[in-house]
């Protein structure tokens, strides 16, 4: 047909000019586990940490003769040596997680094939961190990215009661689990902390709980509030997680203009005996975030949710409720054919108005691989998307595609979070 050729050019131009624009566009990065360089010891990175992340570990336990014990008792080195034994030179890495480190390895010029881990962990100790931290965030695209940061985590509180001159690429969200999911324990801690709470959840315990959080949003300069919860979660109940939600999360997150953010259905510790690799999933009810975004409309929630199975559902909610916000693929969902499919829906049932992925990053170098894959996958979804559109007689500037990814890559999180 005459016109084919012209349609195939413009095909092929949209697709480049959108690989164009996700390669240039900055992202920011809204959750991760890293840390600001100036926070001691706490930021990970090199190849050794890569190795032994918990993703990998997961698998590496499928095929290790060991009991879980023998691993964990080896040094860092050893760890490593072994996961890198069982996962890259016994098997293909073909996981997502093993991928990710051959990315890194391709994204740095080095040469996995020489299949060399004593040369790969000499080149990575060769760079003083802070070039090291430019380099890769330049690599990685990543402008600016967000923390977890938990009073409750002994090695870092010490450094924020301390206080450090602050790197301004690394912001702060406040991570609150323990205070949301064992009360008893926590109580103890605030009380050990000059903080004049109770057992029980009275309204001058609330207060205190309230006081707490203000002074350590202060402190991190916190720019949101955040926990992960079991898929057993339900609101409204008479429990002190449901009783803490609503007598002082969220007025806290009200006093303050800041979103809640909801990681909803870890279930920890299925196998305790694997620690960090041991958690595992399970559906959510997602009423419970249905009547908290209807019974809260001055608050707003960012909420990603674990189990495949919630993924349509959550869509269908934030149909609902502007006050919600749904973001990343996280974890098991952290995989190319499932963030494709997560995505593709998203863009059809919500618009712009979502974060498609965030790092979750442990170790520095994976924002490298974790935003090379989702840009991979975004332009494959981006270009037929708006293939649909020139197909209905509508078509896009770069200008407008540029506007576009902006929100999709962290601009529409953070205006969100501006309430
Ligand atoms: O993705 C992870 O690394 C998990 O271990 C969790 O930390 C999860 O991301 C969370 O924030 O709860
Ligand atoms: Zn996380």
């Amino acid at each position: 047909m005459p016109t084919q050729p012209t349609s195939d050019f413009r095909r092929t131009a949209i697709h480049g000019l959108i690989e164009r624009v996700l390669a240039t566009t900055p992202v920011v990065d809204i959750h991760t586990h890293l840390y600001d360089p100036l926070m001691d010891h706490l930021l990970l990175w090199g190849i050794d940490e890569l190795l032994v992340y918990h993703y990998l570990a997961a698998e590496a336990f499928r095929y290790l003769r060991e009991p879980p014990e023998k691993f964990f008792a080896l040094s860092r080195t050893e760890q490593a040596e072994l996961i890198w034994r069982e996962l890259f030179l016994a098997h293909s890495p073909v996981s997502e997680a093993c991928r990710g480190v051959l990315t890194i390895l391709h994204r740095f010029g080095l040469d996995a094939r020489e299949r060399d881990l004593p040369a790969l962990r000499q080149w990575f100790q060769e760079w003083p961190l802070e070039a090291h931290v430019h380099r890769v965030l330049e690599l990685a695209r990543v402008a600016r990215l967000y923390m977890t940061n938990s009073p409750f985590d002994d090695a870092e509180r010490a450094i924020w009661q301390r206080g450090f001159l602050r790197d301004e690429r690394f912001v702060s969200a406040l991570r609150i689990d323990p205070l949301l999911l064992d009360w008893p324990g926590t109580a103890l801690r605030l009380a050990e902390w000059g903080y004049n709470v109770g057992e029980g959840l009275s309204p001058q315990t609330l207060g205190e709980v309230r006081r707490f959080l203000a002074d350590w949003t202060r402190r991190l300069e916190a720019r949101y509030c955040m926990v992960s919860l079991p898929p057993e979660f339900v609101y409204p109940a008479a429990t002190d997680t449901a009783r803490l939600l609503e007598g002082a999360v969220l007025p806290h997150c009200r006093d303050f203009n800041q979103p809640l953010a909801l990681m909803l259905g870890v279930r920890r510790h299925v196998n305790p005996r694997l620690r960090l690799a041991g958690d595992g999933v399970g559906r959510s009810d997602l009423c419970a975030l249905v009547n908290l975004c209807d019974g809260f409309p001055e608050n707003r929630f960012a909420v990603t949710v674990l189990s495949r199975e919630n993924q349509h559902e959550l869509c269908v909610v934030a149909r609902k409720f502007r006050n919600l916000h749904v973001f990343g693929c996280w974890w098991f969902t952290n995989t190319p054919s499932l963030v494709e499919e997560i995505t593709r829906m998203r863009l059809e049932l919500l618009g712009l108005s979502f974060t498609p992925q965030h790092s979750d990053a442990r170790v520095l170098e994976q924002l490298i691989y974790k935003f090379d894959h989702t840009r991979r996958v975004l332009v494959k979804v981006l270009a037929e998307k708006y293939g649909d559109l020139a197909v209905a007689g509508w078509e896009p500037t770069e200008a407008e595609i540029r506007r576009d990814v902006t929100a999709l890559l962290g601009g529409a999180f953070e205006q969100f979070c501006q309430g």
